[in-house]
């Protein structure tokens, strides 16, 4: 086990890192006052059940190797969540020009979606991780989709895992067409989105000036009766 544990120490770290600068990416958009391309970010490194899993699917052995570090190139995994479609790319480029990353390889499951109906877009990059026995590089994953892929993903997953991977044939289309709904409405907030920026930007200088009012500001204030 401590085998284990001195393996994943590098992504647990390398999670950790990415987040602070992906959110950091945020905050720098906040404070220039324009469109913000990421609306939130996760991570998480990959329990040990599902590294597991991923040996038997590939027919390498589980242990701490080389061979399963390269085989599995999410072990360190972060999401990024954009409002709209068209936020991913100008995230991707952003990530292409990074100096502390470097892109290994793109995966493109939005302009061509999983038989599943998967859409997201996957960047494996190398990232180097300081540990007390000098510089250790990593693969990670970052998944970069927009709020409606992300809410689609996090229902098939949970479905898959209560079937076990095998859907009945009914909710497994059921879900092919929900993703096709989560489509059309990444399009149709991508035809009205200045208007939505318009009102957030409204929304967000109205927050700050007022003191007074209804809705989600009084949340953070502690007001709400
Ligand atoms: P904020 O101000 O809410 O953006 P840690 O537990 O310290 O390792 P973290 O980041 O708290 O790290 O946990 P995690 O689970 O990796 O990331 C969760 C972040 O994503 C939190 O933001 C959540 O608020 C945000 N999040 C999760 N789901 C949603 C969602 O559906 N919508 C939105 N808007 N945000 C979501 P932070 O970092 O606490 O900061
Ligand atoms: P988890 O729980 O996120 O760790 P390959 O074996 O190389 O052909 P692989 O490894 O499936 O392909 O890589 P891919 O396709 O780039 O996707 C890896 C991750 O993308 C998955 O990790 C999921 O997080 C997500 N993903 C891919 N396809 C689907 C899908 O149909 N539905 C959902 N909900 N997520 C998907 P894991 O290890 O499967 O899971």
């Amino acid at each position: 086990m401590k085998e284990w544990k001195q393996f994943l120490e590098p992504y647990k770290q390398a999670v950790a890192e990415l987040k602070v600068k992906l959110k950091g990416l945020r905050a720098q958009y906040e404070l220039e006052d324009v469109h913000k391309p990421v609306e939130f970010v996760t991570g998480r490194v990959k329990p040990l059940a599902s590294i597991y899993d991923k040996t038997l699917e590939k027919g390498i052995p589980f242990e701490p190797s080389a061979e399963l570090a390269a085989e599995l190139p999410d072990i360190a995994g972060v999401r990024i969540m954009c409002q709209f479609v068209d936020d991913i790319g100008q995230v991707v480029e952003t990530l292409r020009q990074r100096k502390d990353i470097e892109v290994v390889e793109e995966r493109d499951y939005i302009s061509k979606n999983k038989p599943s109906g998967y859409r997201s877009y996957h960047m494996i990059i190398n990232y180097p991780v300081q540990t007390i026995h000098g510089e250790k590089s990593i693969l990670a994953e970052i998944q970069i989709r927009t709020l409606a892929m992300n809410f689609w993903a996090s229902i098939e997953h949970s479905l898959n895992y209560k079937y076990k991977g095998e859907l009945p044939d009914e909710i497994r289309h059921r879900l092919e067409r929900a993703a096709e709904a989560a489509f059309q409405l990444d399009e149709e907030m991508s035809l009205i989105r200045n208007e939505i920026q318009d009102a957030q930007q409204y929304f967000s200088a109205y927050k700050e000036t007022s003191t007074r009012g209804y809705g989600d500001q009084n949340w953070e204030g502690g007001t709400r009766k």
